[in-house]
């Protein structure tokens, strides 16, 4: 019984490390830079292990990833950066599609981490294969922090358009919470935002270009003194970007 009290006290709430987590990493670091040359993936992955491996679950910082986001710079050509709210698949079969456009995943940082999970102990330089903390757990966890400083870090880079892809079967398509909405809209330095709207092909649209969450949007947008568009959708193909 005592055993198992420890171990429940011990549980997050959130899937543990991914297995063999550094080795995938390393994978997809020589995959994504075989054409690239001046990249070490071997510092790569050691920067992204440091970020948070002898540390509490619950007290990683952006700092403790700017070693590796030094080393994953990257700037992408203005009018390039496509954003995503609740539409990540469709974001990424778009940018399959036109290999001039990207979302973060596309870029090497997000290639890195997408879809992975992560953790370690305080006390050890172990990883914690069993599970790992959620938002619900602890805002500062290695996998919230990494995703709120690399989508930061994207946005801040972005320039021109920005396109975004928003989910109009949401009744709330823009949601201040998301990343997005939180994170992403207040560092863009660009002239100007996109929205795409995307509904399903059949069915009555939830939230369009005329709502009110498009509307707190655009006051947003406005207020950062760019340009602001939206356009409802109900295929990727009416995406002109
Ligand atoms: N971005 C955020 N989160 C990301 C991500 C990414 O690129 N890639 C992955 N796999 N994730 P959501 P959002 C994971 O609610 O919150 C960037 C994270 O675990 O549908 O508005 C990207 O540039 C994260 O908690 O979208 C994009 O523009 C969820 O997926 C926004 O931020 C977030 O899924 C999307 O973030």
């Amino acid at each position: 019984v005592g055993l198992w009290i420890y171990w429940k006290a011990q549980s997050w709430s959130g899937p543990g490390t991914t297995p063999y987590f550094l080795e995938e990493l390393e994978k997809r670091c020589f995959s994504y830079t075989r054409d690239i040359s001046p990249v070490d993936c071997t510092k790569i992955v050691e920067a992204f292990e440091n970020a948070f491996i002898f540390k509490d679950p619950c007290k990683i910082t952006e700092e403790d990833y700017e070693p590796l986001l030094k080393l994953t710079k990257q700037s992408i050509p203005c009018g390039k950066v496509l954003l995503w709210s609740k539409t990540k698949a469709m974001a990424h079969r778009f940018t399959q599609q036109r290999q001039d456009l990207f979302t973060l995943e596309d870029a090497l940082l997000g290639y890195l981490a997408d879809g992975l999970s992560w953790c370690g102990f305080p006390d050890s330089n172990a990883m914690n294969y069993q599970s790992c903390p959620t938002r619900g757990d602890c805002k500062e966890n290695p996998v919230s922090v990494f995703w709120d400083v690399a989508s930061k870090t994207f946005a801040q880079g972005a320039c021109g358009v920005v396109n975004v892809l928003l989910n109009g079967t949401r009744s709330n398509a823009f949601d201040e919470n998301s990343t997005f909405g939180r994170v992403e809209l207040h560092t863009l330095k660009a002239s100007a935002l996109h929205v795409w709207l995307l509904h399903d092909q059949e069915g009555e649209p939830s939230d369009t270009c005329s709502g009110s969450s498009i509307a707190h949007l655009e006051s947003i947008a406005s207020g950062k003194s760019m340009t602001f568009n939206c356009q409802d959708i109900k295929s990727l193909d009416e995406m002109r970007v």
